[in-house]
């Protein structure tokens, strides 16, 4: 390697046992173990990123991003030509050559930081910028992505110092060209490094198959989320009615991506089901067990609704509220399949992680659209929001009704089981509070002008919203104009414009339910069943 030749000054050597070649051989042994330490700090840091890629962005690690940066810049003859040497094992091909040209590439990382104390450290840095570059550019890209490469050459930095630093204990600097350093190797420090480079490559081995496993699984998990054709509703959502969307600038969506769906879960690592295997159980106090896959789920007649989502950990003025079409079955038919036999009350669902959630049996066989649901704006559920399937109940905060990647329903007593969170310090019932949020201004705007337009969104899913109202520094309620709205399962928009005069003004929402029930201004926190007061803020006006 031309870094040796050039740098490791030699030919000063002598017989055996004179110390020209005691030092000319450490230093070789030094070169030799500083590369195996930057491959082995390499290894672990691309480990790390595409297990934190399998936790975060099942769909997009740095590896894969790397790749399919380098595949689509390369030049049409070479992918030809590529396949035709390695056929239908081109990718694998592709990777190995990567992985060679990576592990090349640290090995060196390690000698020139040895060397020389940042360059190598510099290069690994460099990496985690090509990889987060690379995921930025890809299609699949979200904000989460861009972890994994971050922490693959962040941990793979602090591996290289580490083992720079205890390789040096054991063979002191004396063996480095610039160094006049007399101290000999020492015994302990030998001891040291080499435990602390077996243990990290051995780790890199079994993080890496564990990798290379979740990966596999995550892969094929997103590629069948993919290729799933949804059928057409049976019954499709109402249209949305002109003026529903109302026209403010940085008002909530009345629609939310599902990008920007607000993700509440317990779930560590975004659970990966197989669609081909999942299946629906039924079971509990029923006539008898029933159990469907999805593809009797998808030939049943799917009904398709709006319904907004709340947490029931949502402050007052929180975001943890989303409204979308969602696309499914009722579960009422799937019951009725089943026969509910008399006494139950509860329907406790389960998902592949363990998660539960008790809702009252009236709330999934009344009329309402509770649906095990497939389908989310158009879209297949995305994976961190339950595909293949999950439950949607208007009116019912997420902790009782909402199970992702549900798996069972058990019917059964309030008396007899608990969901999830009820046996930690949360309530039995779950019923959505009436809410309502200024979005725009936001808190602590200095404002240009003495005409405040507000707005923003109010819910109160499965009663509706009758009507909104402001008011300035604790004044009078004045009604605010809302939206055309979507359902009484749905949030509305809402606007109002106040002209307070100039200065620092306090501003406050309240809404009334369907029933003209107001929002209550007592306030109260999240625990045990959902936070309540007036979403206040305070603006600068000229
Ligand atoms: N499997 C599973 N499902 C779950 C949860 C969970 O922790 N695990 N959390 C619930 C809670 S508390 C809420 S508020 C909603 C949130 O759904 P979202 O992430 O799609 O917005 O999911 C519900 N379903
Ligand atoms: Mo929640």
């Amino acid at each position: 390697m031309s870094i040796r030749t050039r740098s490791w000054p030699t030919g000063h050597g002598g017989p055996p046992g004179d110390p020209g070649r005691t030092a000319r051989i450490d230093r070789r042994r030094l070169t030799q173990w500083a590369g195996a330490g930057g491959l082995v700090a390499g290894a672990l840091g691309v480990v790390a990123g595409e297990l934190t890629a399998a936790a975060v962005s099942p769909s997009l690690s740095p590896i894969t991003a790397v790749g399919g940066v380098a595949i689509d810049a390369m030049p049409p003859g070479v992918k030809d030509w590529a396949i035709s040497l390695f056929g239908t094992s081109d990718k694998l091909a592709f990777l190995l050559a990567m992985s060679l040209v990576i592990a090349a590439l640290a090995v060196l990382g390690g000698i020139v930081e040895l060397r020389r104390k940042f360059t190598g450290l510099a290069g690994f840095a460099v990496f985690g910028i090509i990889g987060v570059v690379a995921v930025l550019t890809r299609a699949q890209s979200t904000t989460t992505a861009i972890a994994p490469p971050l922490v693959a050459a962040g941990l793979a930095m602090v591996l290289l110092t580490a083992f720079r630093n205890r390789l040096l204990e054991w063979m002191p600097r004396h063996a480095l060209p610039d160094s006049t350093a007399a101290a000999g190797p020492s015994a302990p420090g030998r001891r040291k490094f080499l435990q602390s480079i077996g243990v990290g490559a051995a780790v890199a081995v079994v993080a890496g198959f564990a990798a290379a496993v979740l990966r596999s699984t995550a892969v094929g998990i997103a590629q069948a989320r993919a290729n799933l054709v949804l059928p057409a509703p049976a019954t499709p959502a109402v249209a949305l009615p002109a003026g529903a969307e109302l026209a403010l600038p940085h008002i909530t969506p009345l629609v939310s991506p599902n990008a920007d769906f607000y993700r509440i879960d317990t779930a560590l690592v975004v659970p990966t089901v197989n669609p081909d295997s999942w299946k629906l159980k039924v079971n509990g106090m029923v006539d008898h067990e029933v159990e469907i896959d999805l593809k009797t789920l998808l030939a049943k007649p799917l009904v398709e609704n709006y319904t907004t989502l709340a947490c029931v950990s949502n402050e007052v003025g929180g975001s943890l509220v989303g409204n979308a079409k969602w696309l499914g079955w009722p579960v009422r038919e799937l019951l009725a399949m089943a026969g509910v036999q008399p006494g139950a009350d509860m329907v406790l669902s389960r998902s592949t992680d363990g998660f539960t959630a008790g809702t009252p049996l009236e709330a999934m066989t009344d009329q309402r659209n509770a649906i095990i649901a497939v389908g989310m704006n158009g879209e297949p559920l995305p994976q961190e929001h339950g595909f293949p399937a999950r439950l949607v109940v208007p009116g019912l905060y997420g902790f009782v009704s909402a199970t992702k990647w549900v798996t069972s329903l058990t019917v059964t007593r309030f008396a007899d089981e608990k969901g999830y969170w009820s046996t930690r310090g949360w309530s039995d019932h779950g019923p959505i509070k009436t809410e309502s949020r200024i979005d725009t201004p936001r808190d602590g705007t200095a404002l240009k002008t003495d005409t405040v337009a507000l707005g923003g969104v109010a819910w109160a899913p499965h009663r509706g919203i009758s009507k909104v109202q402001v008011r300035v520094d604790g004044g009078t309620w004045q009604d605010a104009v809302l939206g055309a709205g979507i359902s009484k399962d749905t949030w509305v928009q809402w606007t109002a414009r106040v002209t307070p005069g100039s200065g620092q003004h306090e501003f406050q929402v309240r809404a009334f339910d369907g029933g003209g029930e107001p929002q209550t201004d007592q306030v109260a926190p999240v625990v045990p069943d959902g936070a309540t007061g007036y979403h206040t803020i305070r603006v600068q006006t000229a």
